[in-house]
């Protein structure tokens, strides 16, 4: 069982100021959600979650103690329309760990991170207003400690484990991506998503790519050229530009799944 006494963050970081670990639940953003009053940066944690949720209604596979499936309660006093670029600063502040511990990780816009071509870590930011108070959940899935995926899986998702070839100790990785975030979150919040911009754009791997963008009503293709300060995507459709909110599309690659 995931222990979160073993969890090492220093006393400046504000989030991870609490825990809350369970065996099994439906979805630790459910379980964020449902206790939005507890205070910002409480972490959840579970072993297993029962109905892991992607975006759009997508389904996150959670299996028993091989990942992390975390949520992390914000309370961000920003306006709702920067919500969606939290979730391209927790995804910069994920690669950054995975690179630091010698994981050749890039982001996939939007919410991603991905290595050698197949996805480690995917993320879900959802929000919610209670009175003039706005709670942001951004929901970590990581594979840590996979051999292996099922069939509907193993061309698409790898995991610590698999590119690493080692234990991943998922109590020292969580204090590292708790650390992580809180660095680039503040600064997101202090100095918006346009000062780490250029650092995101480095890392992310969807630029200069062909892609398939998908939304409710349309599917075309396009060629990602480049992200702007807020963090939208822009395309160029056949001499066209467009500019995709993370929100809305879900772009995929030409020649496999980046
Ligand atoms: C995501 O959605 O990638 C967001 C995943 C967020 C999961 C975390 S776990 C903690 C918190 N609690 C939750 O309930 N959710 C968050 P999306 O981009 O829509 O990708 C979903 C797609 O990824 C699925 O349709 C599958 O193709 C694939 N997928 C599902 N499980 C996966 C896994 N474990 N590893 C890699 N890919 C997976």
């Amino acid at each position: 069982m995931f222990d979160k006494n073993k969890i090492r963050i220093s006393d400046d970081c504000f989030l991870g100021k609490s825990f809350v670990v369970t065996e099994e639940t439906d979805s630790t953003n459910s379980d964020a959600k449902r206790n939005c009053n507890m205070e910002e940066g409480t972490v959840f944690l579970a072993e297993r979650q029962t109905a892991g949720r992607g975006r759009s209604g997508r389904k996150w596979e959670s299996e028993s103690g091989l990942g992390i499936w975390m949520s992390i309660l914000l309370k961000p006093s920003a306006g709702t329309e920067n919500v969606s670029s939290i979730t391209l600063v927790a995804g910069l502040a994920i690669c950054r760990v995975f690179r630091k511990l010698g994981v050749d990780a890039y982001i996939k816009w939007p919410n991603d991170i991905v290595v050698n071509g197949k996805k480690i870590c995917g993320i879900l930011v959802e929000s919610l207003i209670s009175g003039n108070e706005i709670s942001v959940v951004a929901g970590i899935g990581i594979n840590a400690n996979h051999s292996s995926f099922e069939e509907e899986l193993k061309d698409k998702a790898t995991s610590y484990f698999i590119e690493k070839k080692e234990v991943c100790n998922r109590e020292y990785l969580v204090g590292l991506l708790l650390e992580s975030f809180d660095g680039y979150y503040r600064q997101f919040i202090n100095n918006g998503f346009g000062s780490i911009s250029e650092e995101y754009k480095k890392l992310c791997i969807t630029l200069g790519k062909r892609v398939r963008v998908v939304n409710a009503d349309s599917d075309y293709e396009a060629e990602a050229v480049d992200i702007t300060t807020d963090g939208e995507l822009i395309i160029n459709k056949n001499g066209e530009k467009i500019i995709l909110n993370s929100g809305e599309v879900s772009v995929r690659g030409i020649y496999g799944y980046v």
